[in-house]
């Protein structure tokens, strides 16, 4: 605990550029992944570090904790949260249960496609997100790309929504994905990302749901075969930092650091299409079954609970949701 403030302590000063003694305090944060080497989001944050120390002329570094070392995203979010980490780059998700305005992103199929959730986040709705987000002790400096979900599972192929019937399927920590798999006729489990492999392959779950990156870069693809294109969440990352210690940075600071964030982002999202593609050949030349589902039609109307509920707990996030599905 005395670390932890000391450590804060430090920051805060290095920010308003306190002086110590004769040397002038140069402030090192430390930052939460939850991806491996290699994987766009490790790249892109690995180059925020590189970038942020650039502007700053190394008044302030970044040392990146890859691989969710740190722990669970759950974890790492509040420690953000409170300044005992200064950076993290968290899926939206997750936060979703503690900023409601960021959880819009997480009602399924709100977004067309990524394009739509690029013209959405750009405008006044990322705005929104980010202003609901604030308030919650997070500033998103920069979105990241996490392209679209869809489900996965060791049974077969779901095509309809009664192939989801019975199913247990392991979700990220937030009641609207428990309520989009229930609305399904399945069984929700949340769990914490590095417990799903083995969840799969003991068949604590049968399946799960995520992009192709992630599906291959865990490995989720050699113990659950079937991959249907359901697209149902199209969710943002944020490069995301502790309010307080943003605040505290001079405006030159606030300038630097959020520049380093959004060219990292420019290197983030051109891997992102990189690595989608190649993940999908990958697993499916490693004999992952990949179906479309003709008909989404079917599983948009299963969501309607999902979305009433989350409406009628949060009503003043009506017009936000208003505006995303009016956004072109
Ligand atoms: C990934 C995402 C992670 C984490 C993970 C999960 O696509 O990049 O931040 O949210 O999914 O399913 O837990």
């Amino acid at each position: 605990m005395y670390q932890k403030f000391a450590r804060q302590l430090l920051g805060a000063a290095a920010a308003i550029g306190v002086t110590f003694g004769a040397t002038m305090a140069h402030a090192e944060w430390r930052g939460w992944n939850i991806h491996p080497d290699g994987y766009p989001n490790t790249e892109g944050m690995n180059r925020f570090a590189e970038l942020l120390a650039e502007k700053t002329d190394g008044r302030i570094t970044l040392k990146m904790f890859n691989a969710g070392v740190l722990g669970s995203q759950p974890d790492a979010i509040e420690q953000v949260r409170i300044g005992a980490l200064e950076i993290g780059n968290f899926n939206l998700g997750p936060i979703g249960p503690i900023a409601p305005a960021a959880n819009v992103v997480s009602l399924p199929f709100i977004f067309k496609d990524m394009d739509h959730m690029h013209r959405v986040l750009d405008g006044e709705g990322g705005q929104q997100i980010s202003d609901g987000m604030a308030e919650k002790g997070l500033v998103a400096l920069a979105w990241y790309d996490s392209g679209a979900r869809s489900f996965y599972n060791s049974r077969g192929p779901i095509v309809t929504p009664a192939d989801v019937q019975g199913l247990k399927v392991r979700v990220m920590n937030n009641d609207l994905y428990s309520g989009m798999i229930s609305a399904l006729g399945g069984n929700p489990s949340p769990m914490a990302f590095a417990e799903v492999y083995q969840s799969l392959q003991t068949g604590v779950v049968d399946g799960a749901e995520n992009n192709w990156p992630s599906y291959e870069s865990t490995g989720h693809y050699e113990v659950a075969g079937f991959y249907s294109d359901s697209q149902h969440l199209i969710i943002p990352e944020c490069v995301c930092i502790n309010a307080d210690v943003y605040a505290a940075l001079s405006p030159e600071d606030q300038l630097a650091v959020t520049e380093a964030a959004r060219e990292s982002a420019d290197l983030q999202r051109e891997l992102w299409a990189e690595r989608a593609a190649a993940s999908r050949e990958k697993v499916i030349a490693a004999g992952v079954q990949f179906n479309e589902i003709p008909d989404k039609a079917a599983f948009q109307a299963a969501m309607e609970p999902v979305y009433a509920e989350y409406l009628a707990a949060n009503p003043d996030l009506v017009p936000l949701v208003e505006l995303i599905k009016s956004t072109d």
